[in-house]
């Protein structure tokens, strides 16, 4: 079988250190968490970044200075920066980060409800002009899709030529607000997508490793971190980033297929 790309969300927008002390917030602290992801078998490094405090921010900046102290010790990583950013960030924040010229970033395909009072909002404009900013710099996108009909609107500026190949999904279940991960929804996203694609399965919270053994099994590729997943397994909080990716691969090596490398996920996720 292919070799299985691990991302790892080292931090994201939401959690905290009251919720996991493990959870980075300056360059420093995410850049170990991220040699750490490293260590254990992470290729691509999902990256946002925090202000000192913690706050979430989209400063071109604050990621620049993340991504030269993460490249000390993970020099092959591919870094895949976050245009998601925060709820309630403006598109021109998010797109800010674009212009550092990233090898790889998400592109959120579509808006949902995001926890109790929170809505995250990606119109299809948003959507279009996103895609347009990395066709034109050459960046490589991730495409998030938190439900299947995030799936049919790549579909659709696919066939406008909007978002081009190659195609790389990411399947981020388990928001409240967003499409479960169980297995009967992970089968329909799959068998959803385009002929040639790739993706990857995001389970938030109790769904991220029943989701990646769903998609070790067939082929797909996985993605663990804090930024989905504080704990390593019921009550116990995970210490790292580390141990997170550390399970993923366990459980990789142990179905037969192994880690890919980061030049290995290079070509697969570049592959036309
Ligand atoms: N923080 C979420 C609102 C992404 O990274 O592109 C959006 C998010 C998606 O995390
Ligand atoms: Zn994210």
């Amino acid at each position: 079988m292919n070799p299985c790309i691990i991302t790892c969300a080292l931090t994201g927008a939401e959690v905290t250190k009251a919720m996991n002390p493990a959870v980075p917030y300056t360059a420093e602290e995410i850049a170990l968490e991220a040699k750490a992801a490293y260590d254990e078998g992470a290729s691509v490094l999902h990256l946002h970044v925090r202000n000192d405090d913690g706050t979430p921010t989209q400063d071109r900046l604050m990621f620049q200075k993340a991504i030269d102290k993460i490249r000390e010790s993970c020099p092959d990583a591919i870094i895949q920066v976050s245009t998601g950013g925060a709820v309630g960030m403006t598109y021109e924040e998010r797109a800010d980060v674009l212009q550092l010229q990233p090898e790889m970033a998400t592109l959120d395909c579509g808006t949902l409800n995001f926890g109790f009072h929170d809505y995250f909002v990606n119109t299809e404009e948003m959507i279009v002009q996103f895609a347009n900013e990395m066709n034109q710099r050459g960046i490589h996108y991730e495409l998030e899709c938190f439900e299947k009909g995030h799936i049919d609107t790549v579909l659709r500026l696919a066939k406008k030529g909007i978002i081009i190949p190659p195609f790389h999904f990411s399947f981020v279940l388990g928001v409240q607000g967003g499409m479960t991960g169980e297995a009967r929804d992970f089968h329909f996203l799959r068998e959803s997508l385009p002929e040639g694609s790739t993706y990857s399965v995001a389970g938030v919270g109790r769904f991220e490793f029943s989701l990646a053994k769903l998609s070790i099994e067939h082929g797909g590729h996985v993605r663990v971190g804090l930024e989905d997943n504080l704990y390593l397994e019921k009550g116990v909080l995970a210490k790292s980033n580390g141990d997170l990716v550390r399970k993923a691969r366990q459980m990789i090596e142990s179905s037969g297929r192994r880690v890919a490398t980061p030049e290995e996920a290079r070509t697969i996720l570049t592959r036309r």
